[in-house]
């Protein structure tokens, strides 16, 4: 079908379409051939041309509880007609307090301090500036370096980027934060190919921690941030014994360990959290994504109480953090939270994604073989196909997505020549079967 009958059968007219500069997308190839989705309902999406495409990422790793939750809507409904806004600064509203209350609740043990923003760049943000400040109210204003890590993604304020380790997110914006490191990542083809959860080789790498807090001596370094499993990176599961060992060289320097469990977070794994998976605590962990279902722009970032606590101190009249935004709260998010929540528990989705995962495990590798097929690898419902680099420098993970998108299957092929997957935590197995099929088939397609 011509772009333009598509466009109008959605409602929309040309014009308007390009006046859309839309985010991290090939803008004119987009337009030139447009997918438009008009609908969604618990695994699938519908698109402007009456076609049922199975959600294999969530749509952007963020629909945790499948599409079209009637609870999520009518608790935000139901706010908006009762309170609109209420101003984040000097006052609050019940639905903020609760949802705060229950994200510490549901935390790893001691993250019981939380500050919402609206969106996972935000908390990445905001978490930098808690590390940083919190060194300073303790007297320690010296350590202001920011460590990521390279392959990593944390959204797209100056601060992510920073710390952030993917070379296309960076390249066109400056300097950016001065005094940021990098720990390398922790794929190596020759040594973990093919693994299955956490590889068994790699656990060394953290000991470049180590390495940069003796080139900057480690009372210049304020925090460390990673993703438990990086993500639009190439879904990088850790190495066993990694994480423990970032934490231990944090915890004999003084240094802060963030998580960044923005698609981690909500029972991607198997689990509530990352931190539960793989049993390791952070002090500061950021939020967003599957916090709301995506329903609505939301993060939040959970911070230890010692954190929190060195703040407190000063007049009780003063202000502890200069820091917040204008919607930090909003009364909508925080009923889509609360009730995204409520599904999360009364439905048992992370005991069913962690009840799913060997499936989705042995149907993802059941791949190895296919054409250009060099890697698989998985951790809870997170998933990765790489496919070695076309001779012209194609990018055929982004091919491999688009034709399934044309047989009626969402992936996202990643710059790094990876599939990546995601789906809703609520996937059965025979759905399972369909996106596995459907890949084998692109894949074929393509060789
Ligand atoms: N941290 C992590 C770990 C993320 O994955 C962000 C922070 C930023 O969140 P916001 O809400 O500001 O987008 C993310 C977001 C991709 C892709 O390439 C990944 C994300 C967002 C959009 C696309 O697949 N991750």
């Amino acid at each position: 079908m011509p772009p333009t009958q598509m466009a109008s059968q959605a409602g929309l007219v040309e014009e308007n379409l390009q006046a859309y500069w839309m985010p991290f997308t090939p803008n004119r190839q987009f337009k030139a051939d447009p997918r438009i989705l008009v609908s969604a309902e618990g695994m699938y999406y519908r698109s402007a041309d009456g076609r049922k495409i199975l959600d294999g990422v969530a749509g952007l790793w963020c629909v945790n509880a499948g599409h079209g939750r009637r609870a999520i809507a009518e608790r935000m409904q139901a706010e908006m007609a009762r309170l609109d806004y209420a101003p984040s600064f000097n006052f609050t509203h019940p639905a903020a307090i609760e949802l705060a209350g229950r994200l510490a609740a549901m935390s790893p043990r001691g993250l019981n301090r939380v500050f919402f923003t609206n969106s996972g760049s935000e908390s990445v943000d905001t978490a930098l500036k808690i590390a940083l400040a919190y060194h300073r109210a303790r007297g320690h204003g010296e350590r202001q370096r920011l460590i990521g890590r390279e392959r990593a993604y944390h959204g797209v304020g100056f601060g992510g980027l920073s710390v952030g380790g993917l070379g296309n997110n960076r390249k066109a914006f400056g300097p950016l934060l001065a005094g940021a490191g990098h720990l390398p990542h922790t794929l190596d083809l020759e040594h973990n190919a093919f693994s299955r959860g956490s590889p068994a080789w790699g656990a060394h790498l953290a000991d470049a921690l180590e390495r940069l807090a003796t080139l900057h001596d480690a009372s210049t370094i304020a925090a460390v941030i990673v993703e438990p499993v990086a993500g639009a990176g190439g879904v990088l599961p850790p190495p066993q014994g990694y994480l423990r060992r970032l934490r231990e060289i944090c915890d004999r320097h003084g240094i802060l360990l963030i998580f960044d469990e923005v698609i981690t977070g909500f029972g991607r794994l198997g689990e509530a959290f990352a931190a539960d998976f793989f049993g390791v605590t952070p002090d500061i962990m950021t939020l967003a994504k599957g916090l709301t279902n995506a329903a609505v722009p939301m993060g939040a970032v959970l911070v230890r109480q010692e954190v929190h606590d060195a703040f407190m101190q000063g007049p009780p009249d003063s202000v502890e953090l200069f820091h917040g935004y204008t919607c930090s709260g909003h009364p909508l998010a925080c009923a889509a939270g609360l009730a995204t929540l409520d599904i999360y528990r009364d439905e048992q989705l992370f005991q069913r994604a962690a009840a799913t995962a060997p499936h989705f495990e042995q149907a993802l590798h059941s791949l190895r073989g296919e054409p250009h097929v060099v890697d698989i690898r998985n951790q809870g419902l997170l998933g990765a196909i790489e496919l070695e680099p076309a001779p012209d420098g194609r990018n055929r993970a982004a091919e491999v997505a688009m034709r399934c998108y044309r047989k009626g299957l969402m992936v996202r092929g990643l710059a790094t020549n990876v599939i990546a997957l995601s789906p809703p935590l609520i996937i059965e197995k025979s759905e399972i079967g369909e996106l596995r099929d459907t890949l084998a088939d692109a894949l074929r397609d393509l060789a």
